[in-house]
């Protein structure tokens, strides 16, 4: 039987009573500089330097303004029904110059979150998600222990003042990407680089401080939970009775899931990635005692993102330019679907692929799907009468990952909720506004806000707990 058949046999699909609804979006992508006197970011950087990069030169100064218009926009979300928002600090808003607080930063972040409270929205927090300040990144990021201290006085703020108006923590949101776009010559993140030894201290770095962050917030009295959001992709290897291919696919699923899956979460740099790495002339740099507090790890849950599969082949050639694609190739399957805006792969049983790996690797950690939707470029074109943008294709892409989301919870996954991207339009990394992701229209030249046809679709299935196939 095809997997559209068993689907569309299924019956209503339900979610269970508690169940955490929820929307998602980050700091850079949405605040906009705002009124407190926000520092420079790595994003600042790239679009002072190279503004031709991002999409219609558009920056991150302004994005979606949240930080001027908190108040309308938590009211319109509690409008859909969400329970829950997965937004971000900013570390280069609450320490603009590094060396102290700004008290109206500070400020801020209470009112967002007194905000989200007297809606009723809990607060999931990422401390980290893609924007580290200027000045961390140009002495080397996070390999340079000096920024990693830095960046526990800011943990450390941000637990003093908001743990009691927090739900959860979650340390960095995709921190692989960090890595590997920023250090591996993939040159989308900020500082472009390709330098291997670099991106092994990078990600190690990551994966020490995660848990320094980790053990401190654990060593005061608490109100929240912590983990770390990281993004998850099923890895197929292109001929599954072909070595080449299968070897490929190993390398990358060592890179991207292992390397940060068992950092983060289980606590090791094991013996898979070390090899890897040093295939690439670089090596460990961690001291025992480094290895000693990252063992000691332990994270209350996982936030999972989930966008697309990958499909990988053995490389065609064996030499190149660049030491990683030696290593593996990626290539698109040509009967799969995909989204054409973004390029990426559909493929709805991934998430159920991944939700039941983590339950098997990591039994009894709770998790939950911190990120998964469908950015579209062009939305103007799919206006119904009424002027409202009818997302038939995003209420879709939803249904049918939801529908894998409860097969898996069925199966005994301890997935807690589902925060999907977007709450509302949204800046992104290069791209700037091309896609859009909201159940919220954003019209920029006025800021202007209105709920799409997914906005009252989601409405819909909190109320009911659940939707018809
Ligand atoms: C995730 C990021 C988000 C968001 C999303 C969509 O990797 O955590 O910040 O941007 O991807 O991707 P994009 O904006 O590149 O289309």
């Amino acid at each position: 039987m095809s997997e559209d058949v068993s689907l569309k046999s299924m019956p209503k699909i339900k979610f269970p009573n508690h169940f955490l609804w929820g929307a998602a979006t980050s700091a850079e992508q949405c605040e906009g500089r705002g009124q407190t006197g926000k520092g420079l970011t790595k994003w600042d950087l790239h679009f002072q330097s190279d503004p031709n990069q991002f999409f219609e030169k558009v920056g991150p100064e302004i994005t979606s303004d949240f930080a001027r218009r908190y108040v309308q926009d938590i009211a319109l979300w509690a409008q859909i029904g969400i329970k829950a928002v997965r937004l971000s600090f900013s570390w280069a808003r609450l320490f603009p110059d590094d060396q102290k607080p700004s008290q109206s930063a500070v400020k801020f972040y209470h009112d967002v979150l007194d905000e989200l409270a007297e809606h009723k929205i809990k607060a999931l927090m990422t401390l980290s998600h893609f924007d580290l300040p200027a000045w961390a990144v140009q002495v080397g990021g996070w390999s340079n222990s000096k920024v990693r201290a830095a960046f526990l006085n800011y943990a450390s703020l941000i637990f003093r003042e908001y743990d009691a108006k927090t739900e959860a923590f979650a340390t960095f949101c995709e921190p692989i990407v960090e890595t590997i776009c920023g250090y591996m010559g993939q040159k989308c993140h900020w500082p472009l680089a390709e330098n291997y030894q670099l991106a092994f201290n990078v990600g190690n770095g990551l994966i020490l401080l995660h848990a320094q962050t980790v053990s401190l917030f654990k060593s005061r009295p608490r109100h929240a939970k912590i983990g770390v959001v990281l993004n998850l992709s099923p890895v197929y290897p292109r001929r599954r009775d072909h070595a080449g291919d299968r070897k490929a696919a190993r390398a990358y699923e060592t890179l991207h899931n292992r390397w940060m899956l068992e950092g983060m979460v289980a606590g090791k740099i094991g013996q898979p990635i070390r090899k890897l790495f040093a295939k690439l002339g670089a090596r460990l740099e961690l001291t025992s005692q480094n290895l000693q507090t990252i063992a000691q790890v332990k994270c209350d849950y996982l936030g999972v993102n989930y966008y697309f599969p990958t499909r990988v082949r053995e490389p065609v050639r064996a030499k190149s330019k660049s030491g990683l694609s030696t290593l593996f190739e990626t290539w698109k399957k040509p009967s799969a679907r995909y989204n054409k805006s973004r390029g990426w792969e559909i493929y709805p049983r991934g998430i159920y692929r991944v939700m039941m790996r983590i339950s098997r690797e990591f039994p009894g950690l709770p998790f939950y799907i911190s990120e998964n939707g469908m950015g579209v470029a062009n939305e103007n074109l799919f206006r119904d009468k009424s002027g409202k943008i009818a997302d038939f294709y995003r209420i879709d892409f939803l249904k049918s990952h939801l529908v894998w989301i409860q097969k898996a919870l069925a199966q005994g996954a301890p997935c807690f909720g589902f925060t999907l991207w977007s709450i509302f339009d949204c800046w992104s990394w290069l791209n700037a506004y091309k896609n859009r992701y909201g159940l919220i229209e954003i019209d920029l030249p006025t800021q202007t806000r209105r709920l799409k046809q997914s906005a009252f679709w989601y409405q819909k299935i909190i109320k009911e707990g659940g939707f018809d196939v």
